[in-house]
Formats: C-alpha cells, sequence, structure tokens
C-alpha cells in the first residue's frame, strides 16, 4: 500500500522533442506505452538500491462517456536518480506519460519520454503539469474505486500502487 501524503512541490521532466533514435531507452518506452511486460529487476518501493516513495497518488472521475483519464502521483527519491519511463493499468490500453505547455496561448497536452526523478528530489505529477494519461478507459473511472497502477521505471522496475478516483475536478 503507498500511503498518500503532500511534500514540497518541484517539478522536473524530460520533453519528448529529439529526433527518433533506436536507443535502449526509446525501446523500453515503447514497450512501456503498449503495455507489454518489460524484462526488468523487480523492486519494490523499498528495494535496496532503489528507494523510491510514492505518495499522493489519485485518479480524476471521468466524466461520462470519455475515453480519457488522467492521473497524479509524487515520487521521492531517498537515493540516486531515476526516471519513470511509462506505466501500465487494466484500466486502460493505452497508458502515456504527458506534460501540459504552452502553445500559441493555449494549454495542451504533450507525451514526454520520461520523467526525471531527481537524487533525493521529488517528481511532482500534478492537475497541470505531468500525469499519467489513460488513454482508451476499458471502463469509466468513478469516484471511489481504486485502480492499480504499475509504475515502471529505469532503475527501480516496476512499482505497483493502487489509486483512489476522485471527483473530475479533483486537485490533490
Ligand atoms: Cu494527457
Amino acid at each position: 500500500m503507498c500511503k498518500y501524503r503532500n511534500g514540497p512541490k518541484t517539478l522536473s521532466f524530460q520533453a519528448s522533442g529529439a529526433p527518433m533514435m533506436i536507443s535502449r531507452r526509446s525501446v523500453l518506452a515503447a514497450l512501456a506505452a503498449t503495455g507489454l511486460s518489460l524484462a526488468l529487476p523487480l523492486h519494490t518501493a523499498r528495494a535496496e538500491g532503489a528507494p523510491l516513495e510514492i505518495s499522493g497518488g489519485f485518479l480524476r472521475a471521468s466524466p461520462g462517456a470519455a475515453k480519457i483519464g488522467a492521473g497524479f502521483v509524487t515520487i521521492r527519491s531517498k537515493g540516486e536518480a531515476d526516471r519513470l519511463i511509462g506505466f501500465r493499468s487494466p484500466a486502460c490500453a493505452r497508458p502515456e506519460l504527458h506534460t501540459h505547455v504552452m502553445d500559441n496561448g493555449m494549454m495542451r497536452m504533450r507525451q514526454v519520454e520520461a520523467i526525471e526523478v531527481p537524487a533525493g528530489g521529488e517528481a511532482v505529477l500534478e492537475p497541470g503539469g505531468l500525469h499519467l494519461m489513460f488513454i482508451d478507459l476499458t471502463a469509466p473511472l468513478a469516484e471511489g474505486d481504486n485502480v492499480p497502477v504499475t509504475l515502471i521505471f529505469e532503475k527501480a522496475g516496476e512499482i505497483e500502487v493502487s489509486l483512489p478516483v476522485k471527483s473530475a475536478g479533483a486537485m490533490k
């Protein structure tokens, strides 16, 4: 189980503006995006050498027949830097990592390859910024539900959390 707490807010992310390159990272990210399982070592949030702590996680309820939803977590590293490279969930067919960018005065969502977790610091996924994008929902996200999510990290491997669904406009 993860604990839901609020901490100091810092934002860290890497935009995916780089040209197409065949690298291990992009292959892993592509695999993660398709929901295939990865041959990465499995650790838990408290595994030695991968001291990541997940907190403050939630999803927003999806209105009506919406086929997309958004999720948020705070990832704290008590040790080395790591990168969130994807996630899986039975709640959607197409998981993506997204951020928001200003484009001609409009806030738009943009996919990112990975989300950096700084050494000894935090990555904060929150409304209006970085988020877990649930595309092609398998069922509406209803307030009060709990959704299993497997976060996939470059170093720490896979960390499973259960995120509560809050109201459609929930900010935390
Ligand atoms: Cu999005």
